[in-house]
């Protein structure tokens, strides 16, 4: 049971209150070769709320984030929420249309831009309606003000207090958004509250998890997402532990690294990324991970032979689970106790789950039906998108938009999405936003993007292409399609399979059916 007060600000539970119960000197965050205690953190997220107050950020005001892996991202996202503002956090991999939506959508009036993404947002101020202060985040320390508007991040906070009274924020008020992807048209601004970090820390991380204040966490994924904010900041911060920033990529090798420089305890993975680890030659026997005593997997279905080699590769148990962007982070999971390989695992405590046919009734036991899920975590509502919020949220019920059957023995099986939707590495990928871009190549009039799965059973784009009257299809071509996704969109969506088509399915009305091109049973 999690008892929540009426009156709580994040900020004071998960930092502040490490300080009230003598953990101050306790290690936060391991960045760069360097240690930041909890009261350094607490002391630089209360910069960060002073000068943003200096700005003139009022209560559930939004501060957009786009920021790296850091001690900056924890210390600007509590400290705006210390005040009541709303920080946004924002993916660092996008393209500037992306920001451009999600800036404007949000109403941000703050945006604070690591000083590598700073170049993107300048080209697109002059179209930022709502956006009155940029403040550029350099580890040099050194820039100074360029304007009026736009502040260096270190003389930003250099001329504010380190202390500062937390706003008398209710459990209910907004805390922070995180933007989700839609299968057609712009991502989706999920409306978090001051709770909902508390459940996720309780039902997943303390009860399923079992993190405690000597554990050190590593997350592959960025703190951007849902499954890095857990991972590497709310659940170590929940507990009084540690965690690892990383700014970088998460390449193979240098995740291995890592792990020997810091030796975390807890390791966060996506399935992709397990089996490029795995491919490393003689991995095992090179790298030392006996730091860890787990490792988790979210993000998209982890199969079951990979899970195995893992295993017997670091002797580590992965624990494969699902979460959204929407229920804030995973409430289906495998045990320590507990792991069935390919399945999902079973109900996170704290978490109701209802499979249902099309018509909204219950299927029976064992037949495949959509994911509905309730719990305390959910968002409270889609920015600004009425309609949308209706659709996918019914009283204390979730459409999570998967397809599950759950065996006589309280296991849920993953059996693809509810729409068109692919997970690819832990990330959605809308194939119309694939599709639409390969169209606009001189060349192509039509396009289908599908699920593939490649040779560690794991899904990729595939695209199925309609050449222009006279073009004829050539491996130099697909090539130069490849690229020319690769140029316009984020790195983990573009066409890793094409096919040449003389024309592509479609009903009556024109509509392309993507299901018959499907060979793989995923989406
Ligand atoms: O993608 C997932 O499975 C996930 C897991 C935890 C939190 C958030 C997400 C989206």
């Amino acid at each position: 049971q999690v008892i929540v007060p009426d009156q709580l600000n994040a900020t004071s539970v998960f930092l502040d209150r490490h300080l009230v119960e003598g953990r101050g000197e306790r290690p936060a965050i391991y960045y760069e070769g360097q240690t930041y205690t909890y009261a350094q953190v607490s002391e630089l997220a209360n910069r960060v709320g002073n000068a943003l107050l200096d700005l003139g950020v009022d209560q559930e005001q939004r501060v957009a984030l786009l920021l790296l892996d850091s001690p900056y991202f924890a210390a600007a996202f509590f400290g705006a929420i210390k005040i009541g503002a709303v920080p946004v956090p924002m993916n660092t991999l996008l393209r500037s249309a992306d920001y451009l939506y999600m800036l404007n959508d949000s109403r941000a009036r703050v945006l604070l831009v690591h000083a590598s993404l700073w170049p993107t947002i300048q080209a697109l101020r002059p179209q930022l309606a709502f956006l009155r202060h940029i403040v550029i985040v350099e580890e040099s320390g050194t820039q100074s003000a360029l304007d009026a508007q736009t502040h260096a991040f270190e003389p930003w906070i250099a001329r504010t207090s380190a202390s500062l009274a937390a706003a008398a924020t209710s459990k209910d008020d907004s805390a922070f958004w995180l933007y989700s992807s839609g299968s057609t048209g712009f991502p989706k601004g999920c409306v978090h509250l001051q709770h909902d970090m508390l459940y996720c820390t309780e039902y997943y991380a303390r009860a399923v998890l079992g993190i405690h204040e000597q554990d050190v966490t590593f997350s592959a994924a960025k703190l951007f997402f849902a499954y890095g904010l857990g991972n590497g900041l709310y659940f170590p911060f929940g507990v009084g532990g540690s965690a690892i920033h990383y700014p970088g990529r998460a390449v193979a090798e240098d995740m291995f690294r890592v792990i020997e420089q810091y030796r975390p305890s807890i390791f966060f993975g996506v399935p992709t990324l397990y089996a490029s680890m795995l491919a490393l030659p003689e991995a095992a026997r090179r790298f030392d991970c006996s730091s860890l005593r787990v490792c988790v997997s979210a993000g998209e279905a982890l199969p079951a032979d990979l899970l195995r080699r893992w295993q017997d590769a670091f002797q580590v148990p992965i624990l494969d689970g699902i979460g959204s962007t929407e229920i804030l982070h995973i409430f289906i999971s495998n045990r320590f106790d507990d792991i069935r390989p390919g399945s999902t695992g079973k109900l996170v405590p704290g978490y109701q789950a209802l499979l249902v046919d099309e018509q909204g009734q219950s299927v029976p036991q064992g037949d495949i039906g959509n994911l509905l899920i309730s719990g305390e975590s959910i968002a409270a509502s889609y920015w600004n998108k009425h309609e949308k919020t209706k659709d996918t949220i019914n009283g204390h019920w979730i459409s999570t938009g998967d397809k599950y059957y759950l065996d006589e023995e309280g296991y849920f099986w993953y059996c693809g999405r509810s729409d068109d939707m692919l997970k690819v590495s832990g990330q959605w990928v809308s194939p119309v936003e694939v599709e639409n871009t390969l169209i606009a190549h001189p060349m192509v009039l039509e396009a289908a993007v599908v699920a593939d799965l490649d040779e560690a059973q794991l899904v990729k784009p595939k695209a199925y292409v309609v050449l222009k009257q006279g073009i004829e299809p050539s491996e130099s071509l697909e090539e130069e399609l490849k690229e020319f996704v690769k140029g316009r969109l984020a790195p983990h969506k573009y066409p890793r399979y094409i096919e040449f088509r003389a024309e592509l399915p479609k009903t009556a009305t024109g509509k392309i059916q993507r299901f018959l091109l499907r060979g793989t049973g995923e989406t």
